[in-house]
């Protein structure tokens, strides 16, 4: 979009019709609040929170065992209640024409991701487990990787991680190497991982055995074929996929907000923005290396409680790395996140 300069006049407008919109959001929730308080609205019912849509959510009910069933609906929320996000478990009551939701349950866990000036920002509540799709195309960034890892171990939440595209698959330097990386995160650091090529269905058969009866969040860098996944597990669904840009060979942010999705199988499948990077300057040194759960093995065994693995004499980490027991190109992406620490705590 080109950037031009909006005259006194233009941009007077653009606020006139702005607040308008404004007032016209907030006379409708009144009136709904009213219809709440009036009796009008049906039984309170238990649901879910699919998406968000500014100050609006659309929920879907839920049975007894907290499985989606049925139609969302958009519901208006509360006065006393905060901002919601996709998974958030509710209480809603609804008629024909409005709903609202009167409650929300307190978050079991939420995972926040940074938005564009690397604030953190809640994007997902009540997970089971996080899968971290990769893949050959765009170009694998391992380090990427490490920081989602960091991330989901701070979270709490475990991760699964997804290698796709693995049609694309070249004898390149940096296909190796990324497929070592991930070698190394599945059989030496434990990670659970499956190969999951959208094109073909035994990966999608592997996947979908972890997804059952869990709520499942996919995460992963913008083009890697989340949403590409997500459609080939529930074919039913009509999920929008884009293409890569035809010269950089990244993602388009096709996908721009986070939405779940009952499993037909059994749980719930969260599809999610693709994300460039995934900076962790808000993180402290200690979530970092709680988060490198290899590091962190031998890192108790260093002479000095407060060893960085550098030069430091007794460095138990630098001398696993030496014995092939420590991935050589893990502590240097610890490392590296580390300086990008603010508040100068690395
Ligand atoms: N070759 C190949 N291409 C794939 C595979 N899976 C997905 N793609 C392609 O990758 C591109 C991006 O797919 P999306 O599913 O939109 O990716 P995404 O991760 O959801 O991207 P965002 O929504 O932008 O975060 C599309 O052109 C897909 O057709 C695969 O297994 N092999
Ligand atoms: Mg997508
Ligand atoms: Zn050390």
């Amino acid at each position: 979009m080109s950037k031009r300069k909006l005259t006194r006049q233009q941009a007077w407008r653009i606020e006139k019709i702005q607040k308008e919109r404004l007032d016209r959001a907030t006379r409708h929730k009144t009136e709904v609040e009213e219809l709440l308080v009036a009796g009008e609205l049906g039984q309170e019912q238990s649901g879910r929170v699919v998406a968000r849509f500014g100050k609006q959510v659309e929920v879907v009910p839920v049975d007894s065992l907290g499985q989606p069933r049925g139609e969302a609906v958009r519901c208006h929320l509360r006065a006393n209640l905060t901002t919601l996000v996709t998974g958030d478990a509710v209480v809603f009551q609804s008629s024909d024409d409005a709903a609202i939701v009167t409650a929300c349950e307190m978050r079991r866990n939420v995972l926040e991701r940074p938005d564009s000036r690397g604030v953190l920002k809640a994007m997902a509540a009540n997970i089971d487990q996080i899968v971290i799709v990769t893949a050959l195309e765009p170009e694998p960034q391992p380090e990427l990787l490490d920081r989602y890892l960091v991330a989901t171990e701070v979270a709490g939440i475990p991760p699964i991680v997804v290698i796709n595209k693995v049609d694309l698959m070249r004898a390149s330097d940096a296909h190796q190497q990324f497929l070592s990386a991930i070698q190394n995160l599945y059989e030496v650091i434990g990670y659970t991982g499956v190969q999951a090529p959208t094109k073909e269905s035994d990966g999608l058969d592997a996947l979908s055995a972890h997804l059952i009866n869990k709520s499942s969040v996919f995460i992963g860098q913008s083009g890697v074929g989340k949403s590409s996944l997500v459609q080939a597990l529930l074919p039913s669904e009509d999920i929008r996929v884009g293409h890569l840009h035809k010269q950089t060979r990244l993602g388009r942010h096709t996908t721009s907000t986070a939405r779940l999705y009952a499993y037909a199988a059994g749980g719930s499948i969260i599809d999610s923005p693709g994300i460039r990077d995934f900076g962790l300057e808000q993180i402290s040194r200690t979530d970092v290396e709680q988060g490198f759960i290899d590091i962190r093995e031998f890192s108790d065994h260093c002479r000095f409680r407060d060893c960085r693995h550098r030069h430091e004499p007794g460095c138990a980490v630098r001398d696993a790395v030496e014995k092939g027991k420590l991935s050589r190109r893990r502590l240097a992406s610890f490392q590296r996140i580390l300086e990008t620490l603010t508040g100068g705590n690395a």
